[in-house]
C-alpha cells in the first residue's frame, strides 16, 4: 500500500509540473532551502519506516528531495522527520515555508477512521548538531493543514494541489536549531522546506548608502539606520531610514547632495565632464561652460576665462566672461557763454556687459610749454564726471583763454582687470571765446537770516564797458543739484530768499559786448552770521534761537521786532503832554512799544507827591471798609476790606497802610509804589484802586487777590495742580512782565513771593518800588557793590555790576518758573548765597524740578544764559508758553524720562558733593529723615543715587513736599556722580 501511494504521489508531483526553485527574495536571508541542496539532506526519520525520503532528478539533473508518509490505514501513527541542524546566523525571528501536498481522506478508498489530514511542525533550539532525537525535547510550532487537497476539475478528474504554508518561530537565541515534522496518520508529500529570516537589504537612497539591517524581534519597533553619503556627495541633513519588521525600508529622512564638480546619476555622484562645471553642491546638473570660458579637466567647479576676458568680483560663475569696453566714439562739444557740453557715442564694443559708465578727466593746458595740469575743483561738472551713465556732461566755471583736454573713458565691471592700460578718447578745447575774468574777490557786506549783501571790485581796465554782472549762487550742501542767479548793473547786490544759517557759494562774472568774462573765484558765506547791531543797521532783526538739551531740540523763539524810526519818534514827541515828555526824558534809552505808555520813574519828579497825584486817584477814606489784617509789610499792616464807589458795585480790596510815626522819606518811599503801579493797566499787573494821602493813615488800595502770594499758595497746595494749570500761571506772569518790559519798567525783584494769585488762579505781578523794594525784601542781601539784591533770583550781571534790565528780569522769571514747577521750593535750597553765586559762575544751573516737562526746564535754562542778549524776551516766553498750552503733548516728556547726561557742563547743575547721607540731608534741611535712611540701609551717596519717589515714600517720608525735595536733590546728585565718573571732579 505504501509503495502504491509513493508512485501515485510521485506521479502527481510530476503531473502538476511544480518548479520548486523560487525567485530570489531580496529582503530574505535563506538559512536552508531543500530545493537547492545538491547532495544528501541528512534528515532523520523515527521510526525508520515512518517518513520515506525520496530523491528524484529534474530535467536539469538536479535532485528533488521529497519526504512522504501515508500510513492512513493503520492506527496510532507517530512518525517523525527531523531536519539537519540549521545555523541561525543573524536571525532572531525565523520563517519556515513548507510546500506539500496532502490527500484528503475521502479521496482514498477503503480508508478507515484512522486517516488524518494534518501534521505537526516542531523545533528545538540547539547550540550544535547532535545525533540523538527525543521528541519530547521539541516545542510545537503549529498544526499544519492543507488549504487545498484535491479539487474537482471541469472534466471530473481529481488533481493534486500544492500547498504552501509559512510559520514563524523564535526568537531563537542559540546558534542553531532543528525542525521536526510529526505525522499522525496523514498522506503527505513534503516537497520543499525553506527556512529564512528577514532583513532590510542594503540600499542607496538620496545619495546615501544604508547597510543590511536585521529588524527587531518585536515587529512594531523600527530600527533607525543612518546612511553614509556616497562618494563625492555631502550631507545636507543627516540621511536616515527606518527598517520595519518585514524587511522594508520606511520613512526616508535627510539627504546627501553631489559636491561641487559632481552631478547625480543613478544614485551616484559622477564628475562633470571637461567643458562642463558645477559651482555649487546640490542636486543640479553640470552646466556647459558659459561663453568665453573653458574647463579642461573633469569635476570642474568653475570654467576659466579665455585670455583677455574676465569676470568681475560680483559676477556669478554662470555669467559669460567679458572684457573692458572699447573707446567712446565721436566725442564732440558745444560751448555757449556759460557752459561747455561734451557729447560722445557709446563704444562699439561694450565688452559683453551692461554696467557701462563713463569717466571724464579734465586737464587744463596753458602757457608756452603747454604743460597740462589736472583741473582744479573750480571747474564743475554737471552731473559729476565719475560714473556717468549718460553720454554727455556739462562743464561749468572753466577759465577763459585756456586749453582744456578732456579724456573720456568708458568703463565696465571688468575695466582695469588683467593690468591692461586705460583707453581714453581725448578732446582738446580752447575757451578763448569766453572773456577774461573782470571781477575781483567778492565780499559780504552784511547778511540777515534770509538775505545777503555782496560787493566786488571790477577789473581796473576792462576791454569794453561792463554791461552787467551775473551772480551765481547755490547752497553748498546741494552743490551740483541746482543753482540760482541774479543780475545787477552795479558791482554789488543784495541776494534775497536765502535759507537761514546756510552756507552758500557765490561767484560773479561780468558781461561786456564781447560776451561773458570768466567767473570770479568761488566764495562761501553763511546766512545770518552777523551780530545784531550790524544787522539792525539794516532796519530789521530776525532772531531765532534754538535750544537743544539732552538730545531734545526745541524751537524756542521767533520774534520780529520793528524798531521805531526817528521819524516816528519825532511824531510821538510832537504830540506829547508834559508827563509824556518826562517819559521820553527819563526812559533811559527804552523804546516804547506801540500803544503802550512808557513808564515814568517817580524819582525823576522834583516833588514826589506830584507823581502820586499824576498816577494815583485819591480815595475818600469813608469809601474804604477795613475788615481784617492779612499780613505785615515793611511800612505797616496789610489789611483786606471793601471799597465802595458811587454808582458801582462794592469790590474787595487789599489795603496797605503806613504806620504812624513815619518820616517824610518813609512816606515818599511808601507812596512811590502807588506812583508806579498807577501807571500800569494790565490784567496781570496788580491794579491800583487809589491812595489815601490826605488823611491818616496813609493807605494804598489795590485789588484783592484771594489766594495771596504765589509762593505760599503753591506750598500750601503742593502737587495739587496739573502741568497745564501751572503753565497757565506762568503764562500770566510772563504776560504781565511783557507788559512791564514794553513800558520800559524793570522790576528787579521778580519772585514768586511778589506774585499774587486770585481765586481763578490768575497771577499778577506786584511789589513795585524800584531799588527801594529791595530794601523791603527779606531775600535781598547786600552785595560787594553796595546794593541789596535777592541773590537767588538775580542775574549775574545785576549782582556784579547792577546791570538791571528786562533781560535780568527774564533771569528772575526763569527762577519763578522753577519755583512754580517745584511748588514753592526754595531756589538752590539751603545753599549759601555765596555758593549760589559761585556755582552760577561755574556754569551750573538749577536742575528740573520733579515732574517738570523737559520743555519747561529747557526754557528756564534758556532764561539763565550768562550772555544776557541770548536770553529770550518776555514776548518770546509768552509765545512759547502759548504754544505749549496749545500743544499739551509737548509737555508729556518729563525730565525723569530722560536719563542721558546733559550735553555740556553748562547744562549740568552742580552742588557741593556732600560726603555723608547726614551732611546731604542737612544741606537740604531734611535732617529729620536721617534715621529713616539709615534704618532702610542707605548709608552711602552711591546707594541713594538710584532711589525714586516710591523708595523715598517707603522709607517713611510721607509729606509730598519733602519727598519732592529729596528726590529732586537725589537727581542732582546722580548727575553729579555720573559726571564725575565720566569727566572727573569738575568744581
Ligand atoms: O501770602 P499772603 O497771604 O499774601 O500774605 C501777604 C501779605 O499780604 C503781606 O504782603 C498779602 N497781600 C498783599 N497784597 C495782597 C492783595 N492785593 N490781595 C490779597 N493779599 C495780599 C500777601
Amino acid at each position: 500500500m505504501g509503495y502504491k501511494l509513493r508512485i501515485y504521489l510521485s506521479f502527481a508531483l510530476m503531473g502538476i509540473g511544480i518548479t520548486l526553485s523560487e525567485p530570489e527574495h531580496p529582503n530574505q536571508v535563506v538559512l536552508l532551502d531543500t530545493t537547492s541542496v545538491l547532495g544528501e539532506l541528512g534528515w532523520m526519520t523515527y521510526p525508520v519506516n515512518g517518513w520515506d525520503a525520496i530523491t528524484e532528478m529534474d530535467e536539469q539533473n538536479r535532485p528533488i528531495h521529497t519526504f512522504q508518509v501515508c500510513h492512513v490505514m493503520e492506527p496510532n501513527q507517530n512518525n517523525w522527520l527531523r531536519s539537519s541542524w540549521i545555523a541561525r546566523q543573524a536571525a532572531e525571528r525565523i520563517y519556515v515555508e513548507l510546500r506539500f501536498t496532502l490527500r484528503d481522506c475521502n479521496s482514498i478508498p477503503w480508508v478507515s477512521g484512522t486517516c488524518k489530514e494534518t501534521f505537526n511542525l516542531h523545533y528545538l533550539e540547539s547550540e550544535e548538531s547532535h545525533n540523538h532525537f527525543r521528541p519530547a525535547d521539541y516545542a510545537k510550532i503549529d498544526t499544519v493543514a492543507a488549504d487545498e487537497s484535491f479539487t474537482q476539475t471541469d472534466v471530473g478528474e481529481r488533481v493534486l494541489r500544492l500547498n504552501t504554508e509559512v510559520r514563524e518561530l523564535g526568537p531563537v537565541r542559540t546558534s542553531g536549531f532543528y525542525l521536526a515534522f510529526q505525522d499522525v496518520g496523514a498522506c503527505i508529500a513534503l516537497l520543499s522546506v525553506r527556512v529564512y529570516y528577514k532583513k532590510c537589504p542594503s540600499t542607496l537612497r538620496n545619495l546615501a548608502a544604508f547597510p543590511d539591517t536585521v529588524p527587531r524581534v518585536h515587529s512594531s519597533a523600527l530600527v533607525e539606520v543612518r546612511g553614509a553619503c556616497v562618494q563625492n556627495a555631502e550631507e545636507r541633513d543627516t540621511p536616515r531610514l527606518y527598517c520595519s519588521a518585514d524587511g522594508d525600508w520606511l520613512v526616508p529622512l535627510g539627504r546627501c547632495v553631489c559636491s561641487v564638480g559632481y552631478e547625480e546619476s543613478d544614485g551616484l555622484c559622477l564628475a562633470c565632464k571637461p567643458g562642463f562645471y558645477k559651482a555649487f553642491a546640490g542636486n543640479i546638473k553640470c552646466s556647459k561652460c558659459p561663453p568665453h570660458s573653458y574647463s579642461y579637466t573633469e569635476a570642474s567647479a568653475l570654467c576659466h576665462c579665455e585670455k583677455g576676458y574676465y569676470r568681475a568680483t560680483k559676477d556669478p560663475p554662470s555669467t559669460a566672461c567679458t572684457r573692458p569696453p572699447s573707446l567712446p566714439r565721436n566725442v564732440v562739444y558745444i560751448m555757449n557763454e556759460t557752459a561747455l557740453f561734451l557729447h560722445w557715442a557709446p563704444p562699439s564694443d561694450a565688452g559683453g556687459r551692461k554696467d557701462l559708465t563713463y569717466n571724464v578727466l579734465c586737464h587744463r593746458c596753458g602757457g608756452a610749454g603747454q604743460v597740462c595740469q589736472p583741473c582744479t575743483s573750480d571747474v564743475r561738472f554737471v552731473p559729476p564726471p565719475v560714473g556717468l551713465t549718460r553720454t554727455s556732461v556739462a562743464v561749468l566755471d572753466f577759465v577763459a583763454n585756456a586749453n582744456y583736454t578732456f579724456q573720456i573713458e568708458a568703463v565696465n565691471g571688468v575695466s582695469g582687470m588683467g593690468g591692461a592700460a586705460r583707453q581714453m578718447a581725448n578732446i582738446t578745447i580752447s575757451t578763448e571765446q569766453a572773456g577774461p575774468s573782470l571781477v575781483g574777490t567778492v565780499k559780504k557786506d552784511w547778511s540777515t537770516q534770509n538775505s545777503m549783501a555782496l560787493s566786488w571790485q571790477e577789473a581796473e581796465q576792462p576791454h569794453a564797458p561792463i554791461l552787467d554782472y551775473e551772480i551765481k549762487y547755490y547752497e553748498k550742501e546741494h552743490e551740483q543739484l541746482s543753482y540760482s542767479s541774479t543780475r545787477t548793473k552795479v558791482p554789488s547786490a543784495i541776494v534775497t530768499g536765502l535759507k537761514s544759517s546756510t552756507v552758500y557759494v557765490f561767484h560773479v562774472r561780468a558781461r561786456t559786448a564781447a560776451g561773458y568774462s570768466s567767473y570770479s573765484p568761488k566764495i562761501e558765506f553763511i546766512t545770518g552770521d552777523d551780530d545784531s547791531e550790524e544787522v539792525s543797521d539794516q532796519g530789521q532783526v530776525l532772531v531765532i534761537v534754538t535750544a537743544a538739551v539732552g538730545g531734545f531740540s526745541l524751537l524756542v523763539i521767533l520774534t520780529l521786532f520793528l524798531l521805531i524810526t526817528g521819524r516816528c519818534q519825532w511824531y510821538i514827541k510832537s504830540k506829547m503832554k508834559p508827563q509824556d515828555k518826562r517819559r521820553t526824558q527819563y526812559q533811559n534809552g527804552h523804546v516804547p512799544f506801540p500803544g503802550i505808555k512808557t513808564y515814568v520813574d517817580p524819582d525823576t519828579y522834583e516833588d514826589p507827591s506830584q507823581a502820586v497825584h499824576d498816577f494815583a486817584k485819591e480815595i475818600d477814606p469813608s469809601r474804604i471798609h477795613i475788615e481784617r489784617v492779612i499780613g505785615a509789610g515793611e511800612f505797616g499792616e496789610v489789611c483786606s476790606g471793601r471799597l465802595r464807589t458811587p454808582g458801582k458795585k462794592e469790590i474787595p480790596v487789599a489795603i496797605k497802610t503806613l504806620k504812624g510815626g513815619y518820616t517824610e522819606r518813609q512816606r515818599r518811599d511808601f507812596l512811590r509804589e502807588a506812583s508806579i503801579m498807577g501807571q500800569f493797566d494790565n490784567p496781570n499787573i496788580i491794579r491800583l484802586e487809589g491812595v489815601v494821602t490826605k488823611s491818616r493813615p496813609v493807605m494804598i488800595v489795590v485789588e484783592y487777590m484771594e489766594n495771596g502770594s504765589l509762593d505760599s499758595f503753591l506750598r500750601k497746595h503742593d502737587g495739587h495742580f496739573t502741568v497745564i494749570q501751572l503753565v497757565g500761571m506762568l503764562r500770566g506772569i510772563a504776560s504781565g512782565m511783557m507788559y512791564l518790559s514794553d513800558t520800559g519798567y524793570v522790576h528787579r525783584d521778580l519772585a514768586a513771593r511778589n506774585i499774587l494769585v486770585d481765586d481763578n488762579l490768575v497771577c499778577k505781578v506786584s511789589d513795585f518800588g524800584l531799588s527801594r523794594v529791595l530794601e523791603d525784601d527779606p531775600e535781598a542781601s547786600y552785595t560787594t557793590t553796595g546794593g541789596k539784591i535777592p541773590i537767588r533770583w538775580t542775574a549775574p550781571e545785576a549782582i556784579q555790576y547792577r546791570k538791571f534790565t528786562s533781560a535780568s528780569d527774564v533771569w528772575s522769571y526763569g527762577i519763578v518758573m522753577w519755583e512754580v514747577m517745584s511748588y514753592g521750593e526754595r531756589p538752590y535750597w539751603e545753599m549759601s548765597n555765596q555758593d549760589v553765586i559761585l556755582s552760577i559762575e561755574e556754569g551750573y544751573r538749577l536742575p528740573a524740578p520733579m515732574g517738570c516737562p523737559i520743555a519747561l526746564h529747557q526754557l528756564m535754562v534758556h532764561c539763565w544764559q550768562k550772555e544776557r542778549s541770548r536770553r529770550p524776551r518776555f514776548h518770546d516766553l509768552l509765545s512759547f508758553l502759548d504754544q505749549l498750552i496749545r500743544n499739551p503733548s509737548s509737555l508729556l516728556t518729563l525730565v525723569e524720562d530722560v536719563h542721558s547726561l546733559p550735553e555740556s557742563p553748562e547744562d549740568l547743575p552742580d552742588y557741593p558733593l556732600f560726603i555723608s547721607i547726614g551732611d546731604w540731608l542737612d544741606s537740604i534741611k531734611m535732617s529729620q529723615y536721617k534715621n529713616n535712611f539709615i534704618a532702610a540701609g542707605y548709608t552711602t551717596l552711591d546707594s541713594i543715587s538710584t532711589m525714586n519717589i516710591d523708595d523715598v515714600r517707603r522709607i517713611g517720608v510721607s509729606l509730598i513736599g519733602h519727598q519732592r525735595r529729596i528726590v529732586s536733590s537725589i537727581q542732582t546728585l546722580r548727575l553729579q556722580i555720573m559726571h564725575i565718573q565720566q569727566n572727573g571732579f569738575h568744581v
